[in-house]
């Protein structure tokens, strides 16, 4: 069997044995800036991204400054400030960040900072540490000049009040409901990659629930020898899978950006027992330059701004 063939029997869930040594040669894309965000909002957010990107700025200081974009609109429920409380009305927040270098911060259940991207950030470049959480996070942020604020916004209080009214003890986190997270991977004109992840989580989630946002390898992973991917959707999933190492181990291992999401996606599904009401979306942007994409449900949609074109793109369910 050719190397290619043996790759795709392994995506599509055939009995053999994936035994894929070494890298592939991977062409790098340089002088090409890329940036791929998932939803409706990354396309703002990539509208700020390439800016950085074609005045020569890093793929870093890209993602960051996008996905900020997200964090401070008051209208996006699933993000930062307006983002949906958990079912105590508590807005607490996600994020995970990664460079080119495999340095890696992330924050997890945080509240009262609109930006955790940026802590994320700070704690990967201030301290020894990849990840703080909950009111040492808080603490670390006010201690780097980060404002405390109320991020339950009047629309977002509303609709946890009709939540609760509902009684409802469990959430129905349906296909594309109540969650929007934002992850963006770019790649600068040096060809390199980086990462951002940032999310105020499931709507109405137990209090202390963490997600896969802030989790290095589950809401995304950069391998600048590789390539880049990031997750949306219920993070329970992600998480069981190791969902975004997955897709950039597969693109290691041979896959495209492409085979190497429906493959993650073809996994969740199989440890789901073959189906699932839940969405999970991948994105993934090859060190060549190549972009990937899948969804478990219709209805995701990711943006990218490739070739001077920043548009928005609906992703054909798996099923
Ligand atoms: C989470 N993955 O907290 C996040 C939610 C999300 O699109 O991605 N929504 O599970």
């Amino acid at each position: 069997m050719k190397r290619r063939n043996f790759i795709k029997a392994g995506a599509v869930g055939l009995a053999s044995p994936i035994l894929l040594a070494g890298k592939k040669k991977i062409k790098v894309n340089k002088n090409n800036p890329i940036v791929i965000s998932t939803w409706l909002h990354g396309i703002p957010a990539n509208e700020v991204s390439f800016k950085i990107l074609n005045k020569n700025g890093s793929a870093l200081d890209a993602v960051e400054a996008g996905v900020r974009i997200a964090e401070a609109d008051a209208e996006n429920q699933s993000v930062g400030l307006g983002g949906r409380p958990d079912s105590e009305g508590n807005v607490t927040l996600d994020a995970c960040i990664m460079d080119s270098n495999g340095n890696a911060g992330a924050v997890g259940f945080l509240e009262n900072i609109k930006h955790p991207i940026s802590v994320a950030r700070k704690v990967m470049e201030e301290t020894d540490h990849v990840m703080l959480a909950g009111k040492g996070a808080l603490k670390f942020a006010l201690s780097n000049g980060f404002k405390s604020e109320n991020l339950l916004t009047k629309a977002s209080r509303k609709g946890w009040l009709e939540w609760k009214k509902d009684n409802r003890i469990k959430d129905s986190w349906g296909p594309n409901d109540d969650h929007d997270t934002i992850t963006s991977l770019a790649q600068d004109n040096d060809g390199n990659l980086s990462g951002a992840c940032t999310t105020s989580g499931l709507a109405y989630k137990l209090q202390g629930r963490v997600g896969d946002s802030p989790i290095i390898g589950a809401g995304m992973y950069v391998d600048n020898e590789v390539g880049a991917a990031g997750a949306t959707g219920m993070g329970e999933l992600v998480m069981k899978t190791c969902g975004s190492f997955l897709v950039v181990e597969l693109m290691r291992q041979g896959y495209s950006a492409m085979e190497a999401c429906n493959e993650a996606i073809d996994r969740i599904i199989r440890q789901e027992g073959g189906k699932t009401k839940l969405q999970v979306g991948y994105i993934a942007l090859e060190k060549d330059g190549s972009v990937g994409y899948s969804s478990i449900q219709k209805g995701f949609q990711y943006a990218l701004y490739k070739d001077g074109v920043n548009k928005l793109h609906d992703v054909k369910s798996i099923f």
